[in-house]
């Protein structure tokens, strides 16, 4: 019978069924003392396991609002984050559009300047191109004066004229008196030679012959001119030349001692020499 308690006592009664527990047992109560002391002290009873869980659900609640609150706070930095980032990166599009704004003013105005540099190299070349085509022209009409001259100085040398320093001169095969060897010489469209250099002086001395030159005083005794009018400057008279008096009427100069610097000589205008005449190539 103690066995039999004992069994009981480790026995755990039906939750909700106390009564009819009671009933079937009947016999003993000390049994059912047993019962109130196991009930009293029983770790795993639902009123204990009732506070355990309330325990539990008050940790996971605590929990729960911790992990809320953590992620609200997450939540929030990342907004703020990214409201700061898009601020960011809008003040650095702004910037960017202001650079590119500048940039394509940069650009365009040294477009423009381009442009405005290209018309004038235009300009300056079509100025040139025309000022080319001038100088083509004059090079060609200098060309053919020059050919036109080349023949004309070719025919005038098959008539005895000889070209130096920018004149031609005829030299005389026959003898005239000094007007007749200007009139000989006006009629080939020249006159009797003006000697107006050093240079021509020695060219007129290489004929060695007594020429008729363009000078006299036949319009007032000792007062020398040459044929165009101008009045003598430069003079290679011999020695004690011009030495014509009114009573030997000497008013026409020659070319006379050829082989000296000082060759002039007055003679009188009635006697025959050879002549020269000069015909100015540029007048
Ligand atoms: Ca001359
Ligand atoms: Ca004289
Ligand atoms: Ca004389």
């Amino acid at each position: 019978m103690d066995q039999l308690l004992d069994v009981y006592v480790n026995v755990e009664g039906p939750s909700g069924h106390n009564s009819k527990w009671k009933r079937k047992r009947g016999s003993s109560d000390t049994i059912y003392e047993n019962e109130d002391k196991v009930h009293a002290v029983e770790p795993n009873s639902p009123a204990v396991r009732g506070a355990g869980n309330v325990k539990s659900c008050r940790a996971v609640a605590v929990c729960l609002a911790l992990l809320c609150l953590l992620l609200l706070a997450g939540l929030i930095t990342l907004v703020f984050l990214f409201i700061q980032a898009k601020s960011e990166w809008k003040m650095e599009m702004v910037k960017l559009h202001n650079n590119l704004t500048s940039e394509r003013n940069k650009l365009q105005m040294s477009y423009m300047n381009l442009s405005e540099e290209r018309e004038q190299l235009q300009m300056s070349f079509s100025n040139l191109s025309e000022e080319q085509d001038q100088l083509q022209k004059r090079f060609e009409d200098i060309t053919n004066e020059r050919n036109e001259l080349e023949k004309r100085l070719l025919a005038l040398r098959s008539y005895g004229w000889i070209y130096f320093s920018s004149s031609l001169y005829y030299i005389s095969s026959s003898k005239k008196s000094w007007q007749q060897s200007r009139a000989d010489c006006l009629q080939k469209g020249a006159d009797l030679v003006i000697i107006n250099s050093h240079e021509e002086q020695e060219f007129i001395q290489t004929f060695k012959k007594l020429i008729w030159i363009g000078l006299t005083d036949m319009e007032s005794e000792g007062k020398w001119k040459w044929v165009d009018g101008t009045p003598l400057t430069t003079s290679y008279w011999d020695r004690n030349e011009p030495n014509g008096v009114p009573d030997r009427d000497e008013d026409c100069a020659e070319i006379k001692k050829y082989d000296s610097e000082q060759s002039w000589n007055d003679e009188s205008c009635g006697l025959e020499r050879f002549w020269i005449c000069e015909k100015l190539l540029f007048q």
